[in-house]
């Protein structure tokens, strides 16, 4: 068995995670691929999977609610930064698998991860050299121009603060009419495109900032490509995967040992 490899899906509240590492897992399955599902948000209801490993079986949004008088803000970052005192626990039952991937679902809102310390602290703790940050951007809030710049940003800060190499996933893909995934990828692919875009919107403050902005997409975010997912016949996973293998097998896949 070769090493394991984490595969962490990041993004805003809503954006598809918890869906996206169900479907991940169940591609997985079907293609006699070895996963585990690890849940790290301690408030997750309703989880379209069981997970392998589960935060909740040491921490309780519930409890600590309870325990510290908090309300529901204020315990979830309670919470986020208790995840950094359980990782040796998360890692020995991660262990106790002996599986190859790793898919781990992150907290609800995207801040408890990647601005905390507690996220960057797990990626570490568990193995950094074999880990891979799948960001989703959500594509309600990527139509527009500047709406999909602002995706992107968020996206290379994610990247600035965890320092992991990362693929962008266009999530939902399937809510976007084909003109709109057309018109995403065009901006992805050529920041020109994006540029022209920007310059259409009417706003004066995005034609005077747009400039720093697209000079930092243009260096840092369009690098990887960016791969839209939806939630029906496995969209798009095959491509995600096939690049995890590029990045860590050299292209070998693990299907054929
Ligand atoms: N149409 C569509 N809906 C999706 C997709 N992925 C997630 N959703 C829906 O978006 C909502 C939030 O998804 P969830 O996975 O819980 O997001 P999370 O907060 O990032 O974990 C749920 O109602 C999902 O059914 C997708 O690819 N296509
Ligand atoms: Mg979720």
């Amino acid at each position: 068995m070769k090493e394991e490899i984490f595969i962490y899906f990041i993004g805003t509240a809503g954006s598809g995670k918890s869906t996206l590492t169900n479907n991940f897992k169940q591609w997985m399955n079907l293609r006699g691929l070895d996963a585990i599902t690890v849940n790290l948000d301690p408030g997750a209801e309703n989880l379209p999977y069981d997970p392998d490993v589960d935060i909740r079986d040491w921490i309780s949004l519930k409890e600590i609610m309870e325990t510290y008088e908090l309300g529901p803000n204020g315990a979830q970052i309670a919470c986020a930064d208790m995840l950094a005192l359980n990782t040796s626990d998360i890692k020995k039952s991660i262990d106790a698998f002996k599986t190859d991937y790793v898919l781990m679902d992150t907290p609800g809102q995207l801040e408890l991860f990647v601005f905390r310390e507690a996220g960057k602290y797990i990626i570490k703790f568990l193995k950094p050299e074999r880990s891979i940050i799948a960001y989703l951007l959500d594509p309600s809030l990527a139509k527009t121009a500047s709406g999909f710049v602002s995706q992107l940003l968020l996206s290379i800060n994610t990247n600035f603060r965890l320092g992991e190499s990362q693929i962008n996933v266009l999530s939902k893909a399937d809510m976007l009419s084909n003109p709109e995934l057309e018109q995403i990828k065009n901006w992805s692919d050529d920041i020109e495109e994006l540029e022209n875009a920007i310059m259409k919107e009417e706003s004066s403050v995005y034609r005077e900032i747009s400039e720093g902005i697209l000079h930092l997409i243009g260096e840092f975010g369009t690098q990887s490509k960016l791969f839209p997912t939806g939630k029906t016949d496995f969209f798009g996973i095959e491509d995600i995967y096939t690049q995890i293998q590029l990045q860590f097998e050299g292209g070998e896949d693990l299907m054929s040992d």
